[in-house]
C-alpha cells in the first residue's frame, strides 16, 4: 500500500503522485494528517458542524502546498475541528473523472481559501465565501455526485475565488493605500536585517511598526516584493527592498546569510540545518523546530534575531525591479495604450504569470519573454515573473514592456484590466489582441485559472505541464470548451499567437 498520496501540485512524483514522500519535503505522517483535517472538514460541512470561519479558512491554509510541515500544528487543527475523519479515499474509489472533478474542486477551494483568509485578517466579511466552501466541501463527500453535479459547482467555484480577489484588492488599497509604480533596489544596506516572505502584507505592517527604530531593515522575499507599491508600507524608511528570487531558490539563498527569515504563506522549503535557527514562521505557516508566532503577533524573538545576527559590514550591490502596475496605475494610462493600439505601437498583450517552481521546462517563460517582438507589453505577476522580470525589455511610449501586476491575488488587476481594454475597444475579452500564458505549481493557481474558465476567457496556454488530477475526460471538456492548450516552445507558441 502507498505510503501517503498527494498529487496536489506540479512537482508532484514522477508527474503522477507522491506516495512515498513529497517531492516538497512533506513525510508520509504530515500528508495523512493533512488528509485527516480535510476529512474533519468535509465531515463538519456535511453535518452543518459549528466551524469558525477563521479555523476553517487556516485549516485549509494550512493543507497547501509548502505551507505547513508541522505534524503538532496539524493534531491541533484536528482537534479543533473536532469531527471525526470523512475518508478521502472514498473520493479516491470514485470513477476517474469524478475522482478528477472533485480533486480540482478540492484544490480551488484550498486556493481560495488562501485568499479568504487574507481578507479576514484585514476584517473584510467574507461569509459568502465561506458559505461556498462549506458546499462545496459537503459535495466533495457527496457519493452520488458525477460530472453533472459537480461541474457547476467548479465553475461557481471560479466566480466565488473571482469575489475573493476582488475582495482581498479592496482589503488591500483600502488597508496599505492603492499601488503605485515603484522601482525597488535588489542591494542590501550593511546591519542588522529581516527578510520577510509570503503574501501577507498585514504581517508586513505589524513588523515594520514593531521594528521601527530598532535598528533592523526590512527585505521582502518572493510574492511580498509588490509590498514596496503600497504607500503605507512603503512610507516606512526601514522596508529597503528585496532579497533574493523566488521560493525554490531559498535554499541557496538563505544559507549563511547573517539575517532572520519570517514565512507569513507558502511556499516554505525544510531550511537547511545550517539557517534553521533564523527562520520563523507565523498563521497557517509551520515546520517542525522553527519557532512560531503566535496570534498575538510579536515579532520580538525576530527583530532580536536579526539585532543577534547583525547582518553585512559591507554593502551588497544589487540592481533594481519596479513593480506597482495594479489596475488603478495600468488604467490611469489607459488613453495612451488604447491609442498605441489603435496606432499600431502596440500590436499585442501578453500576461505571462502564474507560480514559479524548480523544473528545468520552466525556462520556456524566461525565454518566450526574451523573444516577444519589440511592439508588444507584458503583464506579470506571482513568483512567476522572476523568471523574466529583471530583463529590460524597454519601453513603448513610455509604457514600459513589463508591467508588474503583484501577487498571484492581483489577477484580479489583469481581468480588470481586460474588461475595461475590452469595453474600450467595444469587443469581448477573447477578441482583445491579448494572450494568457500561465504557469501553475500550487493550489492558489488552480483557483485563479477556475475563475479565468468562469470569466469564458478562452485558449489559455499552460506550463510547464499540464496537472495529474486532470483526467482525459475532464482535460477533453476544457479543451473543447475552452481552448486550454499546454505550452510546447516559446517560438512556435509565440508564432501561432502573432498570426492572430
Ligand atoms: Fe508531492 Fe506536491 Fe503533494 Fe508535496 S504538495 S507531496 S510535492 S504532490
Ligand atoms: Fe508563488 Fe508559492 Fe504560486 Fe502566489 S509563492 S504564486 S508558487
Amino acid at each position: 500500500m502507498d505510503k501517503m498520496f498527494c498529487m496536489q501540485c506540479e512537482q508532484t512524483a514522477g508527474g503522477k503522485a507522491c506516495t512515498n514522500a513529497g517531492a516538497c519535503g512533506k513525510t508520509p505522517n504530515t500528508a495523512r494528517l493533512q488528509d485527516e483535517l480535510t476529512g474533519a472538514l468535509v465531515t463538519a460541512a456535511r453535518r452543518n458542524a459549528d466551524v469558525p470561519d477563521n479555523l476553517l479558512l487556516e485549516s485549509l491554509f494550512a493543507t497547501l502546498t509548502n505551507v505547513n510541515f508541522d505534524d503538532g500544528a496539524l493534531e491541533n487543527l484536528i482537534k479543533k475541528v473536532g469531527q471525526p475523519f470523512y475518508d478521502l479515499y472514498k473520493v479516491r474509489d470514485a470513477d476517474e473523472d469524478t475522482r478528477s472533478m472533485k480533486t480540482l474542486l478540492l484544490l480551488g477551494v484550498r486556493g481560495l481559501s488562501a485568499y479568504a483568509y487574507h481578507a479576514l485578517t484585514l476584517h473584510y466579511d467574507i461569509a459568502e465565501i465561506t458559505g461556498f466552501i462549506r458546499k462545496a466541501l459537503s459535495a466533495i463527500g457527496e457519493p452520488d455526485y458525477g460530472l453533472n453535479e459537480l461541474l457547476p459547482l467548479v465553475m461557481e467555484c471560479g466566480k466565488v475565488n473571482l469575489d475573493a480577489l476582488e475582495l482581498l484588492d479592496k482589503a488591500n488599497s483600502e488597508s496599505f493605500g492603492v499601488p503605485a509604480p515603484t522601482t525597488v533596489s535588489r542591494g542590501i544596506e550593511p546591519g542588522a536585517f529581516i527578510v520577510i516572505s509570503g503574501h501577507d502584507l498585514n504581517d508586513l505592517k505589524l513588523l515594520l511598526e514593531q521594528s521601527a527604530g530598532k535598528g533592523v531593515n526590512i527585505y521582502t522575499h518572493g510574492e511580498m516584493l509588490p509590498a514596496h507599491a503600497y504607500p503605507e508600507l512603503k512610507k516606512h524608511p526601514h522596508l529597503k527592498g528585496n532579497f533574493g528570487t523566488a521560493w525554490q531558490n531559498q535554499q541557496n539563498e538563505f544559507d549563511g546569510v547573517p539575517a532572520a527569515f519570517l514565512f507569513t504563506t507558502n511556499c516554505l522549503m525544510p531550511p537547511k540545518p545550517s539557517y534553521a535557527d533564523r527562520v520563523f514562521t507565523t498563521a497557517a505557516v509551520g515546520y517542525p523546530g522553527l519557532k512560531h508566532i503566535g496570534e498575538d503577533k510579536d515579532f520580538t524573538p525576530v527583530i532580536s534575531k536579526a539585532l543577534e545576527l547583525g547582518g553585512y559590514s559591507e554593502p551588497k550591490k544589487g540592481g533594481t525591479y519596479t513593480t506597482g502596475f495594479g489596475h488603478s496605475a495600468v488604467l490611469s494610462l489607459a488613453d495612451t495604450v488604447i491609442d498605441a493600439v489603435k496606432n499600431g505601437a502596440i500590436r499585442r498583450f501578453f500576461l505571462v504569470g502564474g507560480c514559479d517552481g524548480a523544473k528545468p521546462g520552466r525556462n520556456y517563460f524566461t525565454e518566450f519573454v526574451k523573444q516577444t517582438p519589440g511592439d508588444t507589453i507584458i503583464l506579470t505577476l506571482a513568483c512567476g515573473k522572476y523568471r523574466f522580470n529583471d530583463l529590460d525589455l524597454g519601453a513603448i511610449g513610455g509604457i514600459p514592456r513589463i508591467l508588474d501586476m503583484g501577487q498571484c491575488n492581483d489577477a484580479y488587476s489583469a481581468v480588470k484590466v481586460a474588461l475595461a481594454l475590452a469595453d474600450a475597444f467595444d469587443c469581448g475579452v477573447n477578441d482583445l489582441p491579448l494572450t494568457l500564458v500561465l504557469s501553475w505549481y500550487e493550489q492558489k493557481a488552480v483557483s485563479i485559472l477556475l475563475s479565468l474558465l468562469y470569466l469564458g476567457i478562452k485558449n489559455i496556454r499552460l506550463g510547464p505541464s499540464l496537472p495529474s488530477f486532470i483526467s482525459p475526460n475532464v482535460l477533453n471538456y476544457l479543451v473543447e470548451n475552452f481552448g486550454i492548450k499546454p505550452i510546447t516552445t516559446p517560438e512556435a507558441d509565440l508564432a501561432d499567437m502573432l498570426k492572430k
